[in-house]
């Protein structure tokens, strides 16, 4: 398993669960002196991500990115997969598919978080379901040209309906090529009963981790029994990161540092 920890590019997210702000170049110069493999990035748009690594190849840092978010989309201009008009479903397939386009750049999947949506007023449960699962069939589809995966994210009950637990996520991908399911930690704690049954359950289908204790900060400022949920990644041949999304909190460096203390543990046992 690699280690990666998340910055955040978007500023309208403040306040949310990532280790490093606002600048990616410096969170790659820090991350990579405390260890880490790679890092995650939440960009606004694709284009700042190509400025970025145009700019500054990754290669020249020897560090890689595990993946992009799409959250923007929701987070800036209100997309999301499973909304009730058709116009702005489709303006939220194609802000995924840029993103798509500058991950798969980088080698790296994107993720589909806060932009798969929930139901409403307007759009009832099945119907929201199936908007979802159409968005996903047709970004898997576009991904696999480059030979990356798109990765389709549980989440709290809070957050969505459409899929909360990693049965329910398998269930909502079930037959769609190339999604696999990015298994949260901090979404499991809340809607999980046995987050390492949860994980052999998903087996190859989990392509990806957000390393995250029971309260959002860094694995190891809360309360989460990590060895059990690390054997069972071993058991399923997980291989992927484990990838903090996390709060900075009480800073980003001491977060980062003791992330990277976690991961070493948890590799250890
Ligand atoms: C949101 O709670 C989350 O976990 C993100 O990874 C989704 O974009
Ligand atoms: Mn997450």
């Amino acid at each position: 398993m690699k280690s990666a920890v998340t910055v955040s590019l978007v500023e309208e997210a403040r306040g949310g669960p990532f280790v490093f702000w606002g600048d990616a170049i410096s969170a790659l110069t820090q991350a990579q002196a405390i260890g880490f493999d790679a890092i995650e990035i939440f960009p606004p748009d694709a284009e700042t991500v190509r400025h970025l690594f145009l700019a500054k190849p990754l290669a020249d840092h020897g560090m890689s990115v595990a993946a992009v978010g799409t959250g923007a989309g929701w987070v800036k201009h209100r997309l999301q997969l499973a909304d009730e008009d058709g116009l702005v479903r489709q303006r939220a397939i194609d802000f995924i598919r840029t993103i798509i386009d500058c991950a798969a750049e980088l080698g790296a999947p994107a993720i589909i978080g806060s932009m798969q949506g929930r139901s409403s007023l307007a759009v009832d449960k099945g119907t929201a379901r199936n908007y979802l699962r159409d968005g996903l069939a047709t970004l898997g589809e576009h991904a696999s040209q480059y030979g990356t995966t798109l990765l389709y994210e549980p989440l709290n009950r809070y957050e969505t309906d459409q899929a909360n637990t990693i049965e329910q996520g398998l269930e909502l991908i079930r037959g769609i090529g190339n999604v696999k399911l990015l298994a949260d930690w901090f979404h499991m704690n809340i809607e999980e009963s046995d987050m390492s049954a949860s994980i052999i359950q998903g087996g190859d289908r989990i392509g990806h981790i957000h390393f995250a204790d029971t309260n959002r900060m860094a694995v190891g400022f809360g309360h989460l029994h990590v060895p059990p949920i690390v054997q069972a990644l071993r058991q399923i041949g997980y291989n992927g990161y484990l990838s903090a999304e996390v709060f900075s909190k009480p800073d980003a460096l001491t977060a980062a540092e003791q992330t990277m203390q976690a991961f070493h543990q948890a590799l250890s046992e």
